[in-house]
């Protein structure tokens, strides 16, 4: 190998590390009373990674779709060893609404919370993204009557019955499967963890071992 392929191979390495597949790996949005444990869940960051020039959207998708509800801005901010970074209620002070919005991190954010980009709520922003560039997102949507916005962001999670899902978790850390979480059983939120898909109970087994049976007799 030349020196000088070997230095475009070292130097496409580097391109893809620094440009880690970052997702939105979790998410609660609400609970049972009053919302104390929102957050939203970032992984595949590296280890230390700093997140300065990044900012963390909510956009609504349904109530005033294209209405930046909350900006949260990144700087300062780093992923942990392990790859994640968490934006809690307890740090950011964000309560999300319980309603279809899209968790968007972007890089170069021109704009602000509050902003309407899709005044005529037709599903298209009225002009350029106030941001450089998406680097991870997430739309959630609910099954009620209100048509959903979808503004392209590529991943839907939802509906969980009527309702927009509480929480939501990839199977795997940035995998490519959806799981939908209890509304009122935290004990599958792993925020700044890997994501555990829980273990089904001793009841649902039985359960489903009685189908088994009931379906052989048939
Ligand atoms: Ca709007
Ligand atoms: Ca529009
Ligand atoms: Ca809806
Ligand atoms: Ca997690």
């Amino acid at each position: 190998m030349t020196r000088r392929l070997i230095a475009t191979l070292v130097i496409a390495m580097l391109a893809s590390l620094t440009h880690a597949q970052i997702c939105v790996n979790e998410f609660r949005i609400s609970e049972p009373g009053t919302d104390t444990m929102n957050f939203v869940e970032l992984a595949g960051g590296m280890a230390g990674g700093a997140l300065d020039g990044h900012t963390l959207l909510s956009i609504s998708t349904e109530f005033n779709p294209g209405e930046i509800t909350f900006a949260i801005p990144l700087d300062g901010e780093s992923f942990n060893a392990d790859g994640f970074y968490v934006s809690d209620q307890t740090t950011s002070g964000v309560d999300y609404f319980g309603s279809p919005q899209a968790f968007v991190l972007v890089a170069g954010f021109t704009g602000m919370g509050g902003d309407d980009l899709d005044m005529d709520d037709d599903g298209v922003f009225d002009a350029a993204a106030p941001w450089s560039s998406v680097v991870a997102a997430v739309s959630l949507v609910d099954g009620d009557d209100n048509a959903d916005v979808d503004y392209g962001f590529g991943v839907i999670v939802g509906p969980d019955g009527d309702f927009t899902p509480a929480h939501g978790f990839l199977t795997e850390d940035c995998g490519s499967t959806w799981e939908i979480g209890d509304f009122g059983d935290f004990s599958g939120d792993t925020p700044g963890a890997t994501n555990v898909v829980p273990e089904p109970s001793a009841f649902a087994l039985l359960l489903v071992g009685l189908v088994g049976i009931i379906r052989r007799r048939r």
